[in-house]
């Protein structure tokens, strides 16, 4: 609170006046941050605070709010003064209250959510609201304006920041990193964003790394190292570090009010030099360091220990208020401190004059559509993936990487989209190793760091973003789909693993989003995984791990959608779905290895369509197979038919059904999941009582999971990857796992209740098979010719 004598003694850029109306506003925004924790009553303090006032359980979170409130006051003065288009990303989104009041002041949540109206009542109902059932989460969640970024989970801040900042050149993207969030992995490494932005075609990003010392229960790294030592820390990652630091509100405002003008200025010569004198070296931009107390304005001390200034301020100070009458005098008192009768009319509205003090209309925070990017969405131009279409003349005859030719039609993609800016592919250093390449071509890959004549396709206006971070590809994807544009992010299926975590909250993003009338769609989250499981010819077992399906299927049936397709016609009909698609993860999982080819494309779209269906040219049925042969994934597609070859040399007069599975959700029940197949479908494609073998790209016992309901779950038999592996030869990699054609045929003969007799004779078989295949591999260091050489026969009905 300022005084008279302090502010006699502050000079700055403020006039005592606007200084006086912003620290009013500050107050204001801090009173309604405290009132959210705490009442369900008397929101004003119109009388004194009574037990009957406080809500029963007290539940968010203050230390980290009072310094987001004081920037967001900052950050209203700039835009206003200078008109900037200006979004702010909170990493500590503990510090939810602090947004909805802000939101709140400048009228935008009222706007948005007319029962919180802008007088007594409507206080009394947003205090009530905040984290209460049914009311507004603690945090800044999807439904607190302004926001794309929840910050629950800690460390993705200023990825997004930058995300959202790429091809917006008039947008300026605040981005507060909590000083604990800084220790986390995806920030550290975050912070190298800056060798991948570019001052003409992209906006700024302001990041504050706001040093309040303490995480929940201890100091921060950042905050107990030399402050010299943190400025190189930051110039070494490529800033220019300015500070601010005290806990003299009057002085913080008059020194923030300086020293953002100067960071501001900075950043406009930044963007003029690169757009109209054609600087074309990489800068350093500005970053602040706000060195400012943990619990700012709070209680000093509660129950004799000190409060503010420690970590004990992180949660609620006084957390005893329903016990302890100490505690509910401290709470009025301080609630008292901000003076709220000076800050709110007698209705409850702000006073006339702070009004002020927010810009208006969409350069308000909460109302800025780059918050909100299903309003900025324009649909993405997506040529026509028939004329990539690989011809099929014999099925299986010749062998195509199938995401080279996805490589195509995104290249395609991105020059259709050229002008638009609007779409880049985002891959940790893989883009040609997954054989997507292609789409590099005339773009280039995002580079504003030094380059070498031994270079090659680096770019400063390159629309591939390749970090290897797989964090950093995640959240900028994340970043640049939350404010409205599309992506597409190729990766190794094993690693893709590292942003699990991630895409979790992406997902709990997108579920929440669907059920808030303003938010609008937006474009779904695309992922290829390539360098798949079972060709890991020269890396072996660590590269091995098909489990992301099983992480994804987890989650809402509404958001999450999973491709097998088994070659490259099928993968471009898959992918042109995906990319055209809104507010769902895709998951699309296809080989780069040269594979045979099997759909036409007329085929593969129908095929694709349906999610799963049989394919008749391979079956000989007749309406009654003894066995269905059900596949999944590009490799165990191969194998599955293979075995159909071999079933028909061992037992000539054998009927076998051949299904293929492209959409892993419609096996599951319609009731689960919109993709599911209806139970007639899925039981003429699986008959009752008629044996399946089915072979898995992954995990086998997630097929349980989707089919347990399912007619015939008892006689499905799944073979999948069971985390056998080595550097060892492709089919090698299916024998360790049991998914090999020979064993495949053994399965089937051994489930046909018919062909019991000839179970022994097959086991046997199956034993000379798999000694020859392992010495023959031993000896020579690749399969045996008939396995590497085989093709489908063809017949008349392929
Ligand atoms: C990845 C992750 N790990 C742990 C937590 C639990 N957590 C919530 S707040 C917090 C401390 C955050 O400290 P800091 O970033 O300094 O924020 P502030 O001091 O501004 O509250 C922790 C560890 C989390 N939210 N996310
Ligand atoms: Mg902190």
């Amino acid at each position: 609170m300022i005084d008279s004598t302090t502010e006699a003694a502050v000079q700055g850029p403020l006039s005592a006046e606007t200084l006086s109306k912003m620290d009013a506003y500050w107050r204001a925004a801090n009173y309604l941050s405290v009132g959210q924790i705490y009442l369900k009553d008397n929101p004003l303090l119109e009388r004194p605070l009574t037990l009957d006032d406080v809500k029963p359980r007290l539940l968010g979170h203050w230390g980290t709010t009072p310094g987001l409130n004081f920037l967001y006051l900052h950050w209203n003065r700039l835009i206003k003064e200078r008109g900037l288009n200006m979004i702010y990303i909170i990493g500590p989104g503990h510090g939810g209250p602090g947004l909805v009041a802000n939101t709140y002041l400048e009228g935008s949540y009222s706007e948005i959510y007319p029962h919180i109206e802008q007088n007594k009542d409507g206080i009394k109902r947003l205090f009530r609201q905040f984290s209460w059932p049914y009311g507004v989460p603690s945090h800044v969640a999807p439904e607190t304006p302004g926001s794309i970024h929840e910050g629950g989970e800690l460390g993705y801040s200023l990825v997004h920041a930058y995300g959202a900042a790429f091809d917006n050149p008039s947008l300026i993207v605040a981005c507060v990193v909590g000083d604990g969030e800084a220790e986390t992995g995806p920030l550290a490494t975050s912070w190298h964003s800056n060798k991948f932005l570019n001052p003409a075609t992209d906006g700024a990003v302001l990041p504050i790394l706001h040093l309040n010392g303490y995480k929940i229960a201890n100091p921060t790294v950042l905050a107990r190292i030399p402050h010299a030592e943190l400025e190189e820390l930051m110039r070494g990652y490529g800033y220019e570090p300015y500070t601010l630091a005290g806990d003299n509100p009057a002085v913080l405002h008059q020194q923030a009010a300086t020293v953002f003008d100067k960071i501001f200025d900075r950043i406009a010569e930044i963007q003029k030099a690169a757009r109209e004198d054609g600087a074309t070296e990489r800068p350093a931009w500005p970053m602040l360091i706000m060195r400012t107390p943990k619990g700012w304005t709070g209680p000093k001390i509660v129950d004799g220990k000190p409060v503010e200034n420690t970590w004990r301020a992180h949660q609620v100070p006084l957390d005893g208020v329903r016990t302890n009458p100490e505690h509910l005098r401290q709470l009025e008192e301080w609630m008292r401190s901000y003076k709220p009768e000076e800050l709110f009319d007698e209705h409850g509205g702000l006073r006339a004059d702070l009004r002020e003090v927010p810009p208006k209309g969409r350069l308000r925070m909460g109302m800025n559509a780059h918050a909100n990017g299903g309003l900025l969405l324009k649909p993405l131009k997506v040529p026509n993936f028939r004329d990539f279409e690989v011809k099929i003349g014999m099925r299986g005859g010749e062998d195509v990487e199938s995401t080279r030719v996805l490589g195509h039609l995104l290249h395609a993609v991105m020059e259709a989209n050229k002008s638009e800016k609007n779409f880049r592919v985002f891959g940790p250093d893989e883009t040609a190793s997954n054989r997507i390449g292609d789409v590099i071509t005339g773009t280039g890959k995002a580079w504003m760091a030094e380059t070498l004549p031994v270079d090659v396709d680096l770019s400063e206006t390159g629309r591939v973003m390749e970090v290897l971070s797989e964090h950093m590809c995640q959240g900028w994807l994340e970043g640049y789909l939350l404010t409205g544009r599309h992506g597409f992010f190729s990766c190794y299926e094993a690693f893709i693993h590292i942003i699990d975590s991630m895409v979790n909250q992406h997902a709990k993003w997108l579920k929440t989003t669907r059920e808030i009338p303003w938010r609008k769609p937006i474009a779904s989250l695309n992922y290829l995984l390539s360098s798949l499981v079972w060709r890991q010819d020269h890396n072996g077992f660590s590269h091995q791990d098909p489990g992301f399906i099983d992480h994804l299927l987890n989650k809402k049936a509404d958001v999450v959608r999973i491709y097998l397709p088994p070659d490259a016609n099928t993968l471009l009909s898959v992918a042109d779905h995906c990319l055209k698609s809104r507010h769902y993860v895709n998951l699309i999982v296809a080989g780069k290895q040269p594979a045979p080819q099997w759909l036409k494309m007329d085929e593969a779209i129908a095929h694709c369509t349906a999610g799963m269906g049989v394919w008749e040219w391979a079956s000989n049925d007749e309406g009654k197979p003894d066995v269905v042969m059900a596949c999944c994934g590009d490799v165990p597609t191969m194998e599955a038919l293979a075995a159909v070859c071999l079933l028909r040399e061992l037992v000539p007069d054998i009927r076998v059904r051949v299904v293929n599975v492209v959409d892993l959700m419609a096996l599951q029940p319609q009731t689960e999941h919109p993709h599911g197949m209806n139970v007639e479908d899925y039981d003429n494609i699986f008959p009752p009582n008629t044996p399946a073998i089915f072979a898995f790209h992954g995990y086998p016992w997630l097929i349980h999971r989707l089919t347990y309901r399912r007619h015939n779950h008892d006689n499905l038999h799944v073979r999948g990857y069971k985390e056998e592996g080595t550097t060892t030869t492709p089919f090698d990699m299916c024998v360790l796992n049991n998914i090999d054609r020979f064993q495949l045929t053994l399965d089937a003969i051994k489930r046909v209740p018919r062909l019991a007799d000839k179970v022994n004779a097959t086991e046997q078989w199956y034993s000379e098979q798999i000694q020859r295949h392992r010495l023959y591999v031993a000896e020579n260091g690749e399969d045996l010719p008939e396995v590497r050489n085989w093709r489908w026969p063809g017949n008349e009905r392929g």
